[in-house]
């Protein structure tokens, strides 16, 4: 299935009339303030989103998964959904593939097909947390810091040739997740794990093309649950650190002890120019992977004023890789990203109104009332006229949700693909 953009702009005009008055209300809102509503539009506009290729059709738990029907069987038919979310938002150009799950079987066909839907490929995911059916080595106790040398020769070469498949299809960018860690005390040398992934790290990094980027990302705690290898920002970042200049730390929301100061991390990173990206999702306890903006819509707003203010002021920090990393247990796959993508936008925007200026002043000033007023009032203001404009403006849909479920789609994909098509991932 593939959306006729000028079914949607046709669409647009039952809503544009009431859209256009919300719309003029805030920019004469925000000029009141001084600022230049068109300005924002052009940056949310240009505000694009990988989408996770293991994130289209139903997640699931230990306890159960609920399949929806229709789910995309292949990557072709992944590409095809993230050109249903990008025709609709204008924000989703760009796909982040998952090493084994979807390996291209026509790489000339393959990008073909994305670029039929506007989309690049961003980051390269490894998979070095499960076992393959055709690989020697087992992971369970681990991959690059296995104690195993042959087990992190087998890790290590599998990143080099999931960097090999990007190269293919023109990706920039390395992650590297890993799931290595113990589950009891005693169980692992911290030290010998900590090293052995750092050197083996090392190796992968001599064979990343000069034009690419190595993102480690971090988590506390899941698959292992006493200790992981790389389980906080600090220890990705001494790792990347370790590594060289193309190395970065990649901040997964969901991945942080409760109540962790995520805004806080996201500046220090970026004042040592080493936040490489993010894989944006919420949670309430864990590593929940939900819709982003849908439990801690503040934790997220405050993410991003540090994020405007270090894209203004870190140039030590290259452009960050933008990913979201969900999973649906409950939600249409392709509705909990339309919300993702409109939540990001929103937090963004509000962002973007911060006055930053007088908010360092009041900081100089150290008026602690007045920093959060300022901060509360961008926060309190309603920017969701400028995330339409954005969308309008780019011939996407002013509400995307509404136009996917006039239209069916999720009933159109399960006529096409049937009640029992399952997606790879997680
Ligand atoms: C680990 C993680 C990682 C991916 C996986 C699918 O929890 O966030 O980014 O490899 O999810
Ligand atoms: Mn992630």
């Amino acid at each position: 299935m593939t959306l006729d953009k000028q079914h949607i702009v046709d669409l647009n005009k039952n809503i544009e009339k009431t859209h256009r008055t919300q719309y003029d209300f805030t920019a004469i809102q925000l000029q009141n303030k001084g600022i230049d509503a068109q300005s924002i539009v052009k940056k949310l506009k240009a505000f694009q989103v990988a989408i996770p290729s293991w994130a289209l059709g139903a997640g699931g738990t230990r306890f159960g998964r609920f399949s929806f029907g229709g789910e995309p069987a292949t990557l072709e038919q992944k590409l095809d959904d993230i050109g249903i979310l990008h025709a609709l938002t204008n924000t989703a150009g760009a796909v982040s593939l998952h090493i084994p799950w979807d390996i291209p079987e026509d790489y000339d066909s393959i990008k073909e097909k994305a670029a039929s839907h506007n989309i690049v490929f961003d980051a390269v995911n490894s998979n070095t947390f499960q076992d393959q059916a055709n690989t020697k080595e087992s992971y369970k106790f681990g991959s690059l810091s296995n104690q195993n040398e042959r087990a992190r020769e087998q890790a290590i070469q599998h990143n080099i040739d999931v960097i090999r498949i990007g190269e293919k299809l023109g990706s920039k960018s390395l992650t590297v997740w890993l799931a290595d860690g113990s589950s009891f005390p005693g169980q692992n040398n911290f030290q010998n794990a900590l090293l052995n992934t750092q050197n083996s790290l090392k190796e992968i990094y001599k064979s990343l093309p000069e034009d690419w980027k190595l993102f480690i990302e971090y988590k506390p705690y899941e698959p292992n649950f006493y200790s992981t290898v790389i389980q906080d920002w600090g220890t990705s970042f001494m790792l990347a650190n370790a590594c060289g200049e193309r190395a970065f730390t990649l901040v997964d929301l969901g991945h942080h002890l409760p109540n962790t100061n995520i805004e806080q991390i996201v500046a220090t990173l970026m004042l040592k120019g080493k936040l490489g990206g993010f894989h944006f999702n919420d949670s309430k306890y864990g590593d929940d992977d939900l819709t982003v903006g849908s439990v801690k819509p503040y934790a997220l707003f405050l993410i991003f004023n540090e994020l405007v203010y270090g894209m203004e002021n870190n140039p030590q920090n290259p452009d960050l890789a933008w990913m979201i990393d969900a999973s649906h247990n409950v939600k249409d796959p392709l509705e909990d990203l339309i919300q993702s993508l409109d939540a990001i936008l929103i937090a963004y925007a509000q962002a973007l109104i911060i006055d930053q200026k007088k908010l360092r002043q009041a900081q100089e000033a150290q008026d602690t009332v007045l920093c959060q007023e300022i901060l509360q009032d961008a926060y309190r203001t309603d920017v969701r006229a400028l995330v339409r404009e954005s969308r309008l403006q780019s011939n996407a849909a002013i509400d995307p949700l509404a136009i996917y479920r006039s239209l069916n789609i999720r009933e159109v994909l399960i006529k096409e693909r049937g009640k029992n098509s399952i997606a790879s991932g997680l």
